[in-house]
């Protein structure tokens, strides 16, 4: 087997999104029956802080091989590793406090590790609207989306990066459209294809009946986006136009309004005089 190298892939940079987050639930009381055993009479909170892949993003195992976690000091051994995914910690507490992490990538990466730091909200946090949710769920979740870039990487994370079997931890559902059905039936995912014949971690220039996502279909929705967004700024605008009508109306009528009130109040006025003469 040659012995791999470190060459990297010139003028290419392949980006990954993470989700870096931390939920937090409200324990029961103490000498509530729900509470569970062996935890600090003075710890109020469960919490999980994580490191996460979004929803239908590719695996993120492909090129994060570690996870550390520093959390604070006077928990049992604060320094923790996760090697496998989930990347998460699970704790009790009362407090909240910042936690380091340590991302560490695969080997065939050649990439040093990056630091990240995200801090532990166990309290409310937001809007009203946002608290009075947490308050009635029990949970406060603080979640950031994270973006590692790897600029020139290795041949080998590169390959990895765009390889089709890291979107395979996702399963086709049953149904959802006849792409899919037929693809189930196939047991075949759809193919991202290559735009060139390169390799590339881009979306394919044409679909056809392998590949169900192309730059084409891309641009062809970006327009008809921008067109939508046309019709909704003229509607907006002819709708603006008619409030400034409306409102120049309405002060007319005020105006008007309040000449005759005004004349009114002078007839009674005058009335009141003569009356009283
Ligand atoms: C503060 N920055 O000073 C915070 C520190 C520490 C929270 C929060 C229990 C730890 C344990 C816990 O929740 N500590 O049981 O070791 O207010």
């Amino acid at each position: 087997m040659p012995a791999p190298t470190n060459k990297r892939v010139k003028n290419k940079r392949i980006s990954r999104n993470i989700i870096i987050g931390s939920e937090a639930f409200t324990l029961p009381p103490v000498g509530d029956p729900n509470r569970p055993k062996g935890i600090p009479d003075d710890h109020t909170k469960r919490w999980t802080v994580y490191v996460r892949q979004p929803q239908g993003d590719p695996s993120l195992t492909t090129w994060l091989n570690k996870v550390q976690f520093k959390i604070f000091n006077t928990y049992e051994n604060p320094l923790r590793t996760c090697e496998n995914p989930p990347f998460e910690v699970t704790e009790t507490g009362w407090g909240g406090f910042p936690i380091d992490i340590r991302l560490h990538f695969q080997p065939i990466s050649g990439e040093k590790a990056q630091y990240r730091q995200h801090f532990l909200q166990l309290e409310k946090y937001g809007d009203e609207r946002q608290q009075a949710q947490q308050e009635a769920s029990g949970l406060v979740r603080s979640e950031f989306l994270e973006v590692v870039q790897f600029n020139e990487p290795t041949e080998a994370l590169f390959e990895a990066l765009t390889m089709d079997d890291q979107w395979n931890y996702l399963q086709l559902p049953a149904k959802g459209g006849k792409k899919a059905a037929m693809m189930a039936q196939l047991g075949q995912r759809p193919k991202r294809g290559y735009p060139g014949g390169e390799r590339s971690a881009q979306l394919p220039d044409k679909a056809d009946d392998n590949i169900a996502f192309s730059q084409e279909q891309e641009h062809a929705l970006i327009l008809s986006i921008k067109e939508k967004i046309g019709i909704v700024e003229k509607s907006l605008d002819e709708e603006t136009k008619r409030r400034e009508q409306t409102e120049k109306k309405l002060k007319a009528l005020r105006a008007e309004l309040g000449h005759e009130a005004a004349q009114q109040a002078a007839q009674q006025a005058s009335g009141d005089r003569s009356r009283r003469r």
